[in-house]
């Protein structure tokens, strides 16, 4: 991104050591090479820094005001620290830039600050509502999500839940930075991380993963239903009642239907099918005129169907 407004990208990072994490810039210098790093400040004067272990960031106007914010996360894994924004101080922002950012606030889940060692956190709008969500994570390898309660700029967030897939929570490796981005440009954000290490090897591995959102992407949200087999058998022609037969190969809820020959539904009814596999009904036909009737049998993604006549 272009931190100094001079037409060309620049590298920022959030850096971690094991005594502190800061903020650092790379500039570029225009022919291939980038400036030694300097810290970013806040208007006190002071760099900044956490305490110990690490600063993850992501760069985005969390302050609505076309000035670039800084979100940080900090900390370590014996140490919990919060996540913060700092919002460029308006007084800087003028050309040639030096972003100099004003002293942090704490976001906030229902009121009470978020908290985690270390925060590594991302602002995005992952259930697709208009607000923005924040995504944190930790050395506890899942990622917790807030849902957003306003719009960008909202500093209080709803109540801590977790990202999960179909198959249950995700976990990964050790300490996952979140991003959110749509990665497979169907229009809803996507969850890129990479982590440290996996839990089980420890050190001697670590990985980049991808989870894509199921709001838009192709990807099922259910997990896949098998298919039903149905057999279906009525009684015809018929002058006061119909008798229906419907065979399932698995037990469960459907959705018996019938339809006149023009295609209105004229009866509906939810039946079940007990262990028997079978399902059995004399219905009473006397509220429909005489002529070609269908049923209609559906469960799950299944359907079958068959006729009938009822006479004059
Ligand atoms: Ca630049
Ligand atoms: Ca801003
Ligand atoms: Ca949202
Ligand atoms: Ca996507």
């Amino acid at each position: 991104m272009d931190w100094d407004g001079d037409g060309l990208n620049d590298l920022v990072v959030g850096q971690g050591s094991n005594s502190s994490g800061s903020v650092q810039v790379f500039s570029n210098n225009g022919n291939g090479t980038v400036s030694d790093p300097f810290y970013v400040y806040i208007e006190s004067g002071e760099p900044i820094k956490s305490s110990s272990g690490s600063a993850f960031i992501q760069i985005l106007d969390f302050v609505p005001d076309g000035r670039f914010d800084l979100l940080v996360g900090m900390g370590s894994s014996t140490s919990s620290e919060y996540t913060l924004v700092f919002e460029n101080d308006p007084d800087t922002w003028v050309p040639p830039y030096n972003p100099v950012f004003l002293e942090p606030d704490t976001l906030t889940s229902v009121g009470v600050k978020i908290n985690h060692g270390p925060s590594c956190s991302w602002i995005g709008d992952l259930d697709n509502d208009g607000f923005p969500d924040l995504v944190v994570s930790d050395y506890h390898k899942c990622f917790f999500f807030y849902q957003g309660t306003g719009p960008m700029g909202t500093m209080d967030f709803a109540e801590q839940d977790t990202l999960r897939t179909p198959s249950g929570v995700i976990v990964t490796g050790d300490t996952p930075h979140p991003c959110l981005c749509d990665w497979d440009g169907d229009g809803d954000l996507d969850l890129l991380t990479g982590n440290n290490y996996y839990p089980d090897t420890q050190r001697s591995s670590s990985g980049i993963f991808l989870f894509r959102n199921t709001i838009y992407a192709g990807v099922d949200p259910q997990v896949p239903q098998p298919q039903v087999q149905i057999e279906i058998a009525v009684t015809s022609p018929v002058v006061s009642t119909v008798e229906i037969t419907v065979e399932e190969s698995i037990s469960g809820p459907f959705l018996l239907s019938i339809f006149s020959i023009d295609g209105r539904r004229v009866y509906s009814r939810e039946c079940f099918i007990e262990g028997s596999g079978m399902f059995h009904q004399q219905l009473d036909v006397t509220f429909l005129p005489p002529g070609l009737y269908t049923v209609v049998v559906e469960a799950g993604k299944s359907t079958a169907s068959t006729g009938f006549v009822i006479l004059p």
